[in-house]
């Protein structure tokens, strides 16, 4: 029926007019619905492969595992150590020290004490008998046994004989530098150095007898009152003085018998040496060199007669004889 008004029943089927010719709208792209693949019951389906991984190299893995052991056995060594060494700091806590460091530096080369056998307060390098800290408070020499060279060892003189140990003549008198009685000879003849010219008391023997039996004697002590209490039993023995005085030997020339010894003393301001030297039948002998008031002796074991000088002045020379 052309015309005709669309009867109800055909408004309810159209919702839109068509209009001829119009695009018809591109049916819309509806994205392609995963399709899971078929999987036969009961069997897991595969993973979805997700984001591509980087896979090492078994070269890599080996490298990866080698440093990383490296860098473990760093850690443990690291460990062992720090654990090791903070052990020892608990085992041996750092010393005090009494001893000023421009003393151990002087005696020691270091400011701190890094030996502990050789410079610690306590410890008796030189076994003169003193320890380190005693030595710094006397004022003598930590690395020598006698340190004024009297022939007795610095632990000796502060223990036992009481006497000075940086002064050779503690007796103090100038007959005792003339005659060289140093403290060792005074104390190897009986004579007490503290009491100038008087001999030992009983009461002073017998503490010298029990402090050696507490402290003990020491080098060169032994050695040099063996050797003087030797001599002192052979009386024949004797001492002969020779002065250094205004650029002279005084007496120029002595002459002595084996065993004898001379003892030169310096008067003069400036230094003397006296010096034989050594030829093929007799070794010689050096003084160190003599400021005023020192002395230097010698005791003739070969006979002969040896024409000796004053090193440091060659002109001023002397004679020896020895029969
Ligand atoms: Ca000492
Ligand atoms: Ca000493
Ligand atoms: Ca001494
Ligand atoms: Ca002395």
């Amino acid at each position: 029926m052309p015309n005709q008004p669309p009867s109800n029943q055909d408004i309810d089927f159209t919702v839109m007019p068509s209009i001829p010719n119009a695009p018809r709208p591109e049916p819309r792209a509806e994205a392609p619905k995963s399709i899971p693949p078929s999987v036969p019951p009961g069997v897991m389906p595969p993973k979805s492969p997700g984001p591509k991984k980087f896979k090492f190299s078994p070269e890599m893995r080996k490298w990866v595992a080698a440093s990383g052991a490296v860098v473990l056995i760093l850690l443990l060594g690291i460990l062992i150590y720090y654990l090791v060494t903070n052990a020892r700091k608990n085992e041996e806590p750092v010393k005090q020290t009494k001893l000023p460091r421009v003393w151990l530096n002087q005696h020691f080369g270091s400011e701190s004490c890094t030996d502990e056998s050789r410079c610690s307060d306590e410890s008796d390098p030189d076994s003169d008998g003193l320890i380190n800290y005693n030595e710094f408070k006397e004022g003598t020499n930590p690395n020598k046994a006698d340190s004024d060279e009297d022939g007795l060892a610095d632990g000796d003189e502060i223990n036992i004989y009481k006497t000075e140990p940086g002064l050779k003549y503690t007796d103090r008198r100038e007959i005792a530098v003339i005659k060289d009685y140093n403290d060792a000879r005074d104390v190897a003849e009986n004579y007490d150095p503290i009491t100038p010219g008087v001999k030992m008391t009983d009461v002073r023997l017998r503490q010298i007898e029990n402090d050696t039996k507490t402290f003990g004697l020491h080098e060169p002590t032994i050695t040099t009152l063996a050797a003087l209490r030797e001599k002192t039993a052979n009386p024949n023995v004797k001492t002969v003085s020779v002065f250094i005085e205004n650029d002279k030997f005084s007496p120029e020339s002595v002459v002595v018998s084996k065993g004898d010894t001379v003892v030169w003393l310096n008067k003069d301001a400036v230094n003397h040496q006296v010096v034989y030297e050594a030829n093929s039948s007799f070794g010689g002998f050096q003084s160190p060199k003599l400021e005023q008031n020192q002395t230097f002796s010698f005791t003739a074991e070969v006979s002969g007669k040896f024409e000796y000088k004053d090193q440091l002045n060659p002109q001023i020379k002397g004679t020896l004889e020895v029969k």
